[in-house]
């Protein structure tokens, strides 16, 4: 398999985390996302990939699939053990629930056009772009912090004592709060599966820093 991939970028972590864990070797061909103005938006990129994004995972059979989640849903399936969703279909909705929280409602908007398109066509300065950064992350984080410290099915990780889908989008989101200086005192217990998940060499293999195109 081989995975169009940009070690900061999270949508990609993700990816990485999850291929990890379900112990499948991965080509990575890096896509620099600043580079020459962006390298995912350059014609051959976007024939393997119209949006314009990282990840993009090709199959050995040469299929491509976009979006960090379809593809793990795929690895999913596919690749049933370890499984990075619980028994239950309640017990999968509330997984996939908390997920949705940085996937659906925290990341796309801070996704790099985003901040490109506040600075870059609105003018934003870059505090206030710095504060939209941030404000997302705190709503985001605030009601998922409140579920991760209310609901019994919470363990060392988000879903009881192994990682799952849930796991592998706060990780990356984590990531980027740290790097941007969100302040993480309101969030014990996102702070506390954070650190459990990097504990495990699925998660810290897929950290930016050690990606073979960090700088
Ligand atoms: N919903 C997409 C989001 C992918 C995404 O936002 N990728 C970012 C990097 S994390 C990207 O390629 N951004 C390029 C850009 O904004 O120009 C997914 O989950 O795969």
């Amino acid at each position: 398999m081989k995975l169009y991939d940009y070690w900061r970028s999270s949508a990609a972590f993700r990816v990485r985390i999850a291929l990890n864990l379900k112990g499948l070797s991965y080509e990575q061909v890096s896509v620099h996302l600043v580079k020459e103005g962006g390298q995912q938006h350059s014609a051959d990129y976007k024939s393997i990939n119209p949006q314009a994004f990282v990840p993009c995972l090709v199959t050995d059979k040469g299929e491509s699939i976009t979006q960090s989640l379809a593809i793990i849903e795929y690895l999913e399936e596919t690749v049933p053990a370890p499984a990075l969703l619980p028994e239950g279909a309640l017990q999968r909705a509330r997984v996939r629930s908390l997920a949705d929280i940085v996937a659906c409602d925290i990341h796309p908007l801070n996704n790099l056009r985003v901040l490109q398109y506040l600075v870059g066509d609105l003018n934003v300065a870059s505090e206030d772009k710095n504060q939209w950064y941030n404000h997302w992350i705190y709503k985001g984080f605030d009601a998922l912090e409140i579920r991760l410290a209310q609901e019994d099915a919470t363990g060392n990780f988000c879903h009881g004592d192994t990682p799952t889908l849930a796991d592998i989008c706060l990780v990356p989101q984590v990531y980027n709060a740290l790097r941007f200086n969100c302040d993480m005192v309101s969030y014990p217990n996102i702070s506390r599966i954070n650190d459990n998940c990097l504990k495990h060499s699925a998660f810290e293999k897929a950290l930016p820093e050690n990606q073979p195109d960090a700088v």
